[in-house]
């Protein structure tokens, strides 16, 4: 399997995130109580979202079955102090293949310097080449490029621009 280029010092994973109070998980229903969209809106507009419309999406989400959505809890305060979500998409190339998106890369301002962004995005990486993806990409704002280098990324320059249109 992939072995990510980033170094973790001090060497953390995401069974032992560094601090017996972080809990690196999947997404569950209750998440809507403990501020997983407050978190979330630390990357962008979230919008006002009752907690009925944040369950129905998530069923949409786990009825599809090509969602990963991953969040990092402080189990002091039980608030998600991060997330990342992973999003499969099918293909007829490569054999059939499946590739992934990597969305939402989120760590709470309060929480940096715990190279839990670094953990979150490796962790959601090895999650899609395990599931057998044949390649994962992501979009993200030109001062990230560095950081998602250092993990192993590469900016396919010429082959891949990432190109937008905003409804
Ligand atoms: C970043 C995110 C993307 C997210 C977007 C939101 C990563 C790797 N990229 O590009 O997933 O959806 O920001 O920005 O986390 P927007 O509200 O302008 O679409």
């Amino acid at each position: 399997f992939y072995r990510s280029p980033a170094k973790f010092n001090p060497p953390i994973t995401a069974v032992a995130p560094g601090e017996p109070w972080l809990k690196v998980r999947p997404l569950k229903t209750g998440d809507y109580r403990r501020g997983f969209l407050q978190s979330l809106s630390q990357l962008t507009n979230v919008g006002e979202i009752s907690e009925a419309q944040f369950l129905n999406r998530f069923a949409e989400m786990r009825a599809k079955g090509d969602y990963y959505v991953t969040v990092i809890e402080d189990l002091r305060s039980n608030k998600i102090i991060g997330s990342a979500t992973l999003v499969i998409e099918r293909k007829f190339i490569h054999s059939c293949g499946i590739r992934a998106h990597l969305e939402d890369v989120v760590v709470d301002d309060t929480y940096r310097g715990k190279q839990l962004g670094k953990l979150i995005v490796v962790t959601v990486t090895l999650l899609a080449e395990v599931l057998g993806c044949y390649k994962m990409s992501l979009e993200c704002k030109d001062k990230l490029i560095p950081f998602y280098r250092s993990i192993g990324y590469v900016d396919e320059k010429g082959n891949s621009n990432s190109m937008t249109l905003r409804y």
